[in-house]
């Protein structure tokens, strides 16, 4: 039977286990990345491991997320980044190069390999053709230490792109096209590989756009095949000698196959609150736009911002309407300086953002109260902009610039005539802010920067046999990381002060959560389908655990997010009835007993106190995770090693 591509990866990189969905898989990793929101617990774990040295091919510390500074916070964290960079080992992209899946995919994406990030859109990487996942601070710690990376082997999804876009038609609303027919949880527990005709007219930063934004989806990863086009980008970027082809064997076999005809697509517009929230643009024409934000991970490539600039040439846009276009890179940018498009987006009005995340987690840029915002970003879930009342809408930098310019939801058909960009053939190469680490002799020498807003990581316990605790929060469906531990400006800065962020915990769900959960001591919070989607923030477990929550239980969850309670020593179990969700309340009092033995058949039963009910319920873990939850988290797990 023939591989697909994920399929030949995983089995050039795999340590343990058997490619059969379902079953855990340990893989060799080849590369990582962190960025700052992320990054300082990641190293702070990593330097509780106890390693003196990286023990990856590459390792890259990026600062992208937090770099308003508007105290010594972040600051103080990026030094200590930089600090540890230097000493073990690690690359260090200084804020202002770059966002981080930008950057790498540009600097250091090869073909082939296998990348974990702790950053959700880290499968960027899969449009220049690694096998490229998200993770939680503490997998990627282990993994630049040298150990493996454990996932739920996958099943294969292919989408196959026939026919051709249309002018004005873009890579973004293939994005929104797929999370239209597959929804937010539609590619849990898959690996997405695209192929068919329509993939050779879409460039590497294209590619990237639709691989990124696979994350949406709850997909493990998605992944283009390495072909020409990855090729002539690698050219480009100075790195030919790191381009290796990489397709799937004609007869590989697929769990879901699905068609899109780039030639029927039009351009499509994800509504507030929910990425797979889509609507056709011509249908929202009535929609007022206060707001217009171009950039972020998805869609601040040179291809589309030189698009960007050219729709904007000599044009102004509306006077209701602020634009913020944010490059994905300094390469992005000195590029766009030194032909000239820069000027043109500034004399159109636009304001332009540093090369970072910005608005896109709230780091500035909130929409007015009530606004509606119109982003090239990837998620647009309640709250996330910094303005509670807001709707963000996700759309193509083409349907983007057209409102802007307009001040209503455009199609940018109405424009007449799309403009043609020429892509140079090779980009403008300057590595000076990549910083590169010392060498073994002179780190030893060296020592780590520690700022006062860096606290150490919550207290662990290892798993008791009877768990009793209160029911301190009920929420829905789809609860994502950004509900759980909100970001934004004002929050961002203490991602490395758990006790500090801990007052936010669930605060767009229900300001008194935190409070309630303190004073309960042990506490056990319900949840929907899909709880934890979204973010890789490990915070979204490390907070609950340091507020007492001992066990989450949902109907389903997402990925990264059920790992990272594990990690943390937080049981993730789930419903044997979903309907047995309605049988449990705020406030009620629960208790598991022979916790132990019930972990190892899978059968847990929750008995309710308060109702004199009992309910059933899985613990689907494997040996591995019920080692860990035994021993209070991966990071004891590890150090017990
Ligand atoms: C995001 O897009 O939500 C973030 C901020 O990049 C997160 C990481 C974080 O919370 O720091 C992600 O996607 O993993
Ligand atoms: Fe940064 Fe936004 Fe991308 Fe997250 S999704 S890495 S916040 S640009």
């Amino acid at each position: 039977m023939g591989l697909t591509i994920a399929q030949k990866i995983i089995r050039d990189h795999l340590i343990s286990g058997n490619m059969i969905p379902g079953e855990e898989i340990a893989l060799r990793i080849d590369q990582t990345l962190t960025q700052d929101a992320t990054g300082t617990m990641a190293y702070l774990e990593f330097e509780a491991i106890g390693i003196p040295r990286v023990r990856t091919e590459l390792s890259v510390a990026y600062v992208d997320h937090n770099t308003l500074q508007s105290g010594f916070e972040n600051a103080d964290d990026h030094l200590y980044i930089q600090s540890v960079a230097k000493k073990y080992g690690l690359r260090f992209s200084r804020p202002g190069n770059g966002i981080c899946h930008q950057v790498h995919l540009e600097r250091f994406g090869k073909p082939g390999k296998t990348l974990i990030g702790s950053d959700s859109h880290t499968p960027t990487g899969g449009g220049i053709g690694m096998l490229a996942m998200g993770a939680g601070g503490l997998d990627v710690a282990v993994a630049m230490g040298g150990g493996a990376y454990y996932i739920t082997m996958p099943k294969m999804y292919r989408v196959n792109l026939v026919g051709k876009l249309r002018p004005w038609v873009s890579a973004k609303d293939i994005s929104l096209e797929i999370l239209r027919i597959l929804s937010v949880k539609g590619g849990v527990g898959a690996i997405i590989e695209w192929g068919g005709e329509g993939i050779a007219s879409l460039s590497v930063p294209q590619r990237a756009t639709i691989t990124n934004m696979g994350t949406e989806l709850g997909a493990t990863t998605s992944i283009f095949p390495s072909d020409e086009v990855t090729r002539e980008f690698l050219r480009a970027e100075g790195r030919e000698e790191d381009y290796i082809p990489l397709a799937s064997d004609p007869d590989a076999v697929y769990d879901r196959v699905i068609e899109i005809n780039l030639d029927e697509l039009s351009a499509l517009v994800a509504c507030p609150h929910m990425p797979d929230n889509v609507r056709v643009a011509k249908e929202l024409s009535a929609i007022k736009v206060d707001q217009v934000c171009i950039g972020s991970c998805t869609n601040s490539s040179l291809a589309d911002l030189l698009k960007v600039a050219a729709m904007l040439r000599g044009k102004k846009i509306d006077d209701s309407v602020s634009l913020s276009v944010s490059p994905g890179s300094k390469q992005v940018l000195s590029m766009l300086a030194d032909c000239g498009a820069l000027s043109d987006i500034l004399a159109s009005g636009a304001r332009v953002l540093e090369c970072a995340c910005g608005p896109c987690i709230g780091m500035g840029f909130s929409p007015n109260s009530a606004g509606v915002s119109l982003r090239t970003f990837n998620r647009n879930f309640e709250g996330r902009s910094g303005t509670k009342d807001a709707g963000v809408y996700l759309v193509s930098p083409e349907v983007a610039v057209a409102s802007a310019l307009t001040g209503y939801i455009t199609d940018p058909e109405l424009l007449g005539e799309c403009p043609e960009i020429e892509l140079p053939t090779s980009f403008k190469i300057d590595d000076s802010a990549i910083l590169l680490p010392a060498s073994e002799e002179e780190a030893k020498s060296l020592s780590v920067r520690r700022g006062p807003n860096i606290k150490p990581f919550p207290e662990t316990r290892p798993l008791s046999d009877r768990l009793e605790a209160s029911l301190t929060l009920k929420v829905g469906d789809n609860i994502t990381t950004d509900h759980i531990m909100p970001a934004g400006a004002k929050i961002l800065p203490y991602r490395s002060n758990i006790p500090y962020l801990s007052k936010y915990c669930f605060a767009v769900c229900d300001e008194t959560f935190a409070e309630r959960a303190r004073e309960a001591g042990s506490s056990i919070i319900v949840g929907g389908v899909n709880y934890g989607q979204g973010s890789s923030r490990e915070h979204a477990a490390l907070v609950p655990l340091y507020l007492g929550v001992r066990a989450v239980i949902a109907k389903s969850f997402a990925r990264i997010h059920a790992a990272n309670l594990v990690n943390a020593g937080i049981l993730p179990l789930t419903f044997r009835n979903p309907e047995d969700y309605e049988r449990l309340h705020m406030g009620d009092k629960l208790v598991i007993s022979n916790l132990h033995a019930a972990l190892i058949s899978g059968e847990v039963t929750l008995e309710n106190e308060t109702t004199g009910e009992s309910i059933l319920l899985d613990a689907r873990l494997t040996e591995r995770n019920r080692e860990i939850l035994l021993a209070g988290g991966l990071l004891d797990y590890t150090r017990n090693a």
